[in-house]
């Protein structure tokens, strides 16, 4: 009800919406990744992120509420550099935000789509986020005007990655970094399930924003920008050879599997310094 929830934002009764346009954005940012980075430097240097990865812009009320999901498996050290640019750039964009790792839990093949549908699920009975970044653990932002925030149609930010030559590398490429509202997500059905493996899912996710009659939006080539963390291939992610004839197939099977039909367990969701970590089993290949 309104008085609890007022209640809940104690802090912010009376404060003003913070600018449209922050003041603190500085464009372009030097990417590196510093060896021996340890988490807790990262934690030293964002003191007024609390419990489970949350930050609220101490002295304006924000105007959007941004929730990033990270699937992950076995990424430790990727997952380290990109908390330590991700916090502040999100800060820099006086946002209200959470971080949540969707961690996928024993060695059967890897589902990144799935994760997401878990992350969406779990981080919406969390908090009303107005805004869902899906982002994959080894893409750095390297242009904080590049705003996480959800336009009003599905949003594909990972315009300009630097292994494609900061160039989109097909025009319906929807990989790497996504933003959808609760509604764009109920709209498409959420995500397929049943992409184990590499490649092919984010195609299938392009696919659905079309089929349930939206359309695809992006930054521009230059602020839409991210510098890869280089890695091979995981162990547990091979190419999906079925991933083409499913890709065929995605008008008649986005309905009837995605979001209604995710089944999961919740193994543990620990509220860490930095993020919230929700280990998740997913199950194995029907
Ligand atoms: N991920 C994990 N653990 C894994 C596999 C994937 O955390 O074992 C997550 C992570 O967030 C990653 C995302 O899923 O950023 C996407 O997986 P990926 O990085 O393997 O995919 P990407 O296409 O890179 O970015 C593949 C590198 C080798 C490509 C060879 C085929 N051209
Ligand atoms: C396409 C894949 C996508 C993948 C993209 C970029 O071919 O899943 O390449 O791959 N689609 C299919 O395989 C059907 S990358 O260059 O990052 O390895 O995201």
């Amino acid at each position: 009800n309104l008085s609890q929830l007022s209640r809940a934002r104690g802090h912010e009764d009376g404060m003003a919406y913070c600018p449209r346009t922050s003041p603190l954005i500085g464009g372009p940012i030097h990417v590196s990744f510093p060896s021996g980075l340890t988490l807790r430097e990262v934690e030293k240097k964002n003191p007024l992120v609390v419990r489970g990865g949350r930050y609220r812009p101490p002295d304006c009320l924000a105007r959007h509420r941004t929730a990033i999901i990270i699937p992950h498996r076995h990424r430790e050290h990727h997952l380290k550099f990109l908390l330590y640019y991700l916090h502040p750039f999100l800060q820099r964009q006086q946002l209200h935000y959470g971080i949540y790792v969707i961690h996928q839990a024993g060695n059967y093949t890897f589902n990144r789509a799935k994760l997401m549908n878990v992350g969406f699920q779990e981080a919406m009975k969390e908090e009303d986020w107005d805004c869902l970044f899906f982002h994959d653990v080894d893409l750095i932002p390297e242009d904080d005007r590049n705003t996480y925030i959800c336009d009003g149609n599905p949003k594909h930010a990972a315009i300009a990655m630097d292994k494609f030559g900061y160039k989109l590398p097909y025009k319906m490429y929807f990989g790497g970094v996504s933003a959808l509202t609760p509604l764009h997500y109920l709209k498409m059905n959420g995500f397929p399930n049943n992409y184990w493996g590499w490649g092919g899912e984010d195609d299938d996710i392009g696919a659905r924003v079309s089929l349930a009659g939206m359309y695809i939006t992006r930054p521009s080539l230059k602020v839409g920008r991210y510098k890869m963390i280089k890695h091979v291939l995981d162990k547990g992610n091979d190419r999906n050879p079925k991933r083409f004839n499913m890709l065929a197939k995605t008008r008649q099977t986005w309905k009837l599997d995605g979001m209604n039909t995710a089944e999961f367990e919740i193994i543990s969701r620990q509220h860490l310094p930095l993020y919230t970590n929700i280990t998740v089993n997913i199950g194995t290949e029907a």
